[in-house]
C-alpha cells in the first residue's frame, strides 16, 4: 500500500518508448508530486538521458533490486516484461500501474479507468492494470449511458492510429509515405501489409474464433471495468494511416429509451468528455483535433433508426494520452489523494 507523502519516488519502465515518453511528459504537465524520477528501459538504452522538468534523467537497466525505495512504477515495456518485473516491483513495496495486457484479466488485479470505476482501486494488492487504449475511450463514453439507461449491447468498429503499435510503426508510416511520394517502393516490416494509403482490418493476433486479440480485449476489459458481464459486445478493430488518435464508431442498444439529445446532455455533464457535435457546421471529432488533448471527444450522436432504444456515436481520443499515459497518471493521482 502507498504511504501518504508530500512527494513520491516515481519510476517509468519503458521510458524510451512511445507510451513511456508520454508518461514522463504527463507527469511533468500535471505537476505530479515527484521527489525523484527513475527511468528504465532495455540495456540498449542505458546511457541515454531523457528530459524531465528542464533536467536530464539517465535511463537505467532493470534489476532485482532496482525498485527498492520506489513508491510508484508506471510500466509500459510490454506484457513479457510486466509478467516478470511487476511482481518484483510490487514485492519491493512499490505500487505498479501496468499498461500491458499481462494482468488486466487477473481477478486479483483491478482494471481501472478513474472516470468509471475508481472504487476498484481500494482492493489492489500492489499491481493495478491500465486497460487497452481502445477500451478506455469507449468505456468513458459508455458509462454515463449505462448508468442512465443500462446498456444491453455494443457494436464497435475502431480506426486505430499507428502510434498504438509504438515508435517503429510511426517510423514505418512516415517512411512509406516519403518513399511512395518519391516514386520509390514502400517496404513494410511492422505490419503485414503497407499501411500508408491503406486500411488493415487486423490488430494484434488472430484467435481461433476469427476475432483478433485486440477485439477480444475490448469485449472482456469493458465488462470487467463496467462490472457488468451481461453487456453483449462485438468489436472490429482496424488500423488506419493516422499517427495519433483512435476513432470509434459505437452502436449501443439500451434497456431504457434515451433520445439523442438526452445522450448529448448526459455526456456533456460527464467528467473527461467533450461533446463535439454540430454536424450542420461540420463539427465532429477527428484525430487531428484530439492530438495531445486529455478528453474523450464524442460526436455524431444520433438515434439508431433500425432498432428500439439504439444510439450511434463517434468517439475519438489521443491513444497515447487518455488511452495510455494519462489514464495511468490519473490512477496514480487517485492513489495519492
Ligand atoms: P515502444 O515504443 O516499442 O517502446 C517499448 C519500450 O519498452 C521501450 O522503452 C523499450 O526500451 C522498453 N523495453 C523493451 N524491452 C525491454 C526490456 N527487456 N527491459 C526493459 N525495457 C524494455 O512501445 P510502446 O508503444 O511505448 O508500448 C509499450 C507497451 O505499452 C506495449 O507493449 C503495451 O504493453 C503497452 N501499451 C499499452 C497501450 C494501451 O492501450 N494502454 C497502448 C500502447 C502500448 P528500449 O528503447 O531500450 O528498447
Ligand atoms: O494497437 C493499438 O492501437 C493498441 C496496442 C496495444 C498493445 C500493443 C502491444 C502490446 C498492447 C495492449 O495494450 O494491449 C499490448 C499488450 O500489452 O498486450
Amino acid at each position: 500500500m502507498l504511504k501518504k507523502k508530500d512527494k513520491y519516488i516515481v519510476a517509468v519502465v519503458g521510458a524510451t518508448g512511445a507510451v513511456g515518453t508520454e508518461m514522463i511528459a504527463t507527469l511533468e504537465q500535471r505537476d505530479f508530486p515527484v521527489e525523484r524520477l527513475r527511468l528504465f528501459a532495455s540495456e540498449r538504452s542505458v546511457g541515454k538521458e531523457l528530459p524531465y522538468k528542464g533536467k536530464s534523467v539517465a535511463v537505467e537497466e532493470l534489476s532485482e533490486t532496482c525498485f527498492r525505495g520506489i513508491d510508484i512504477a508506471l510500466f509500459s515495456a510490454g506484457a513479457e516484461r510486466s509478467k516478470i518485473w511487476a511482481p518484483i516491483a510490487a514485492k519491493s513495496g512499490c505500487v505498479v500501474v501496468d499498461n500491458s495486457s499481462q494482468w488486466r484479466m487477473d481477478p486479483e488485479v483491478p482494471l481501472v479507468v478513474p472516470e468509471v470505476n475508481p472504487h476498484d482501486l481500494s482492493w489492489h494488492k500492489g499491481i493495478i492494470a491500465n486497460p487497452n487504449c481502445s477500451t478506455i475511450q469507449m468505456v468513458v463514453a459508455l458509462k454515463p449511458i449505462h448508468d442512465a439507461a443500462k446498456i444491453k449491447r455494443v457494436v464497435v468498429t475502431t480506426f486505430q492510429a499507428v502510434s498504438g503499435t509504438g515508435k517503429k510503426a510511426m517510423d514505418e508510416l512516415m517512411q512509406q509515405v516519403t518513399d511512395l511520394l518519391n516514386f520509390r517502393p514502400a517496404a513494410h516490416s511492422v505490419y503485414p501489409h503497407q499501411i500508408a494509403f491503406n486500411v488493415l482490418p487486423h490488430i494484434d493476433k488472430f484467435l481461433e474464433n476469427g476475432y483478433t486479440k485486440e477485439e477480444m480485449k475490448m469485449v472482456n476489459e469493458t465488462r470487467k471495468i463496467m462490472g457488468d458481464d451481461s453487456i453483449r459486445i462485438t468489436a472490429t478493430t482496424v488500423r488506419v494511416p493516422v499517427f495519433r488518435g483512435h476513432s470509434e464508431s459505437v452502436n449501443i442498444e439500451t434497456e431504457k429509451e434515451l433520445t439523442a439529445n438526452q445522450v448529448r446532455e448526459l455526456l456533456a455533464q460527464a467528467s473527461g468528455i467533450t461533446v463535439f457535435d454540430a454536424p450542420d457546421k461540420n463539427v465532429y471529432p477527428m484525430p487531428l483535433d484530439c492530438d495531445g488533448k486529455d478528453d474523450v471527444y464524442v460526436g455524431r450522436i444520433r438515434e439508431d433508426e433500425s432498432i428500439a432504444n439504439g444510439i450511434n456515436m463517434w468517439v475519438v481520443s489521443d491513444n497515447l494520452r487518455k488511452g495510455a499515459a494519462l489514464n495511468a497518471v490519473q490512477i496514480a493521482e487517485v492513489l495519492i489523494r
